[in-house]
C-alpha cells in the first residue's frame, strides 16, 4: 500500500514499513513522523502480524536526519514543540511497541536517521551504511533521544566521541561497537532482516511482548530524556545555528 511518504505491506506475519523520500535521503519531516506513527498503531493492532521490519527507499539512505530545511527557522519553542511532538508519536513509540521492530539500514543512517534506528528494537545494517550524529556541526545537539540511546548500546566513552565529533562510523565499526546487531552485503539486507524476524516469529508472542517491557524497564529514562530536551532547544536561535545551518544549505563547513 502506497502512502504519501510511506509504503506498506503485510506479508507472512511481518509488517513492512519502507519511508519514500528518496530525492531527499528519507530526511523525516513532521508529515513522515505522524504517517509513520499512524502506520505503527495499525500494525499493533494487527494480530496477524508479529514483527515489523523499518527500511529506507533507494540504497543511499535509511534517513539522513530530521529535515533540515523544516526547522532552518525555528526558534526554542518551536524545536521544543517538534522534539517533544516527535518523540512521543515515533522517539519513544517505537519502544514501548509490543511487536519487535527491526531497522535495516539500508544506507545514511544520521542525526534524527540514527536515532530512528536506535529507537527500533534491533538493527541490521548494510555494509555499506554510514552512521552518525552529526547535529554538532550544525549547532543543534540530538534531539530524539540520540543522546540517552547511544551510550546505552556502546557506551559512554564511544557515543561522547560519536557526539562530540560528529563522525560518521561505518558498518563494520558500528557492529564491533554494539551500535548494530548485524552487518550483511546489501543485496543481502532484506533477506536477513526477514531470517531474524522469522527466529522472533517462532517464539511466543505473549513472550515477546512481556520480555520487551521487561528490557526497556532497565533504560535510564526520563530525566537523561528530559535535560536533552532542554539542551537540544536552547541552541536554537542561537549564532552557532544560524552558521551550522547556512553552512548545510551553502554546501560548505561551519566556521563556528
Ligand atoms: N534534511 C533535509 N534535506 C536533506 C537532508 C536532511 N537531513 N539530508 C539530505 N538532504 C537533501 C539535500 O539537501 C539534497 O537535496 P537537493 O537535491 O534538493 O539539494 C538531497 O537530500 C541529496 O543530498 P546531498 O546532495 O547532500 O547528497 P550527498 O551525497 O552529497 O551527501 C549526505 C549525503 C552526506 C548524507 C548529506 O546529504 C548530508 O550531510 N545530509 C545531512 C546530514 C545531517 O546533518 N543530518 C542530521 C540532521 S539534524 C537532525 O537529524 C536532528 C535531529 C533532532 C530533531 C530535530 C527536530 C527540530
Amino acid at each position: 500500500m502506497e502512502g504519501k511518504l510511506t509504503w506498506v505491506e503485510i506479508q507472512d506475519g511481518i509488517g513492512w514499513i519502507k519511508i519514500n523520500r528518496e530525492k531527499k535521503l528519507n530526511a523525516l519531516n513532521r508529515d513522515l513522523i505522524d504517517e509513520l506513527h499512524d502506520r505503527l498503531v495499525d500494525f499493533q493492532k494487527d494480530s496477524s502480524l508479529k514483527v515489523v521490519i523499518l527500511t529506507g527507499s533507494g540504497d543511499k539512505a535509511f534517513v539522513a536526519g530530521a529535515d533540515i530545511s523544516e526547522f532552518s527557522s525555528f526558534g526554542p519553542q518551536e524545536a521544543a514543540e517538534l522534539i517533544r511532538h516527535g518523540n512521543k508519536a515515533l522517539f519513544d513509540f517505537i519502544p514501548q511497541l509490543e511487536k519487535p521492530v527491526i531497522a535495516a539500514i539500508n544506507g545514511y543512517a544520521l542525526g534524527g536517521g540514527l536515532e530512528l534506528a536506535m529507537a527500533c528494537h534491533l538493527r541490521i545494517a548494510a555494509q555499506h551504511a554510514k552512521m552518525g550524529l552529526p547535529e554538532v556541526s550544525l549547532g543543534i545537539i540530538p534531539g530524539y533521544g540520540g543522546t540517552q540511546r547511544l551510550p546505552d548500546l556502546i557506551g559512554k566513552g564511544n557515543a561522547m566521541e560519536m557526539i562530540l565529533t560528529g563522525d560518521m562510523i561505518g558498518a563494520e565499526k558500528a557492529l564491533q561497537m554494539g551500535l548494530i546487531n548485524k552487518v550483511v552485503p546489501s543485496e543481502k539486507l532484506l533477506e536477513a532482516s526477514i531470517n531474524l524476524a522469522e527466529r522472533i516469529m517462532k517464539n511466543a508472542p505473549n513472550s515477546i511482548k512481556n520480555a520487551i517491557k521487561s528490557v526497556n524497564s532497565a533504560e535510564r529514562i526520563s530525566k537523561g530524556f528530559q535535560e536533552e530536551n532542554f539542551q537540544f532547544s536552547n541552541c536554537f536561535g542561537t549564532a552557532d545555528f544560524d552558521e551550522g545551518i547556512a553552512a548545510f544549505f551553502e554546501k560548505r563547513k561551519a566556521k563556528f
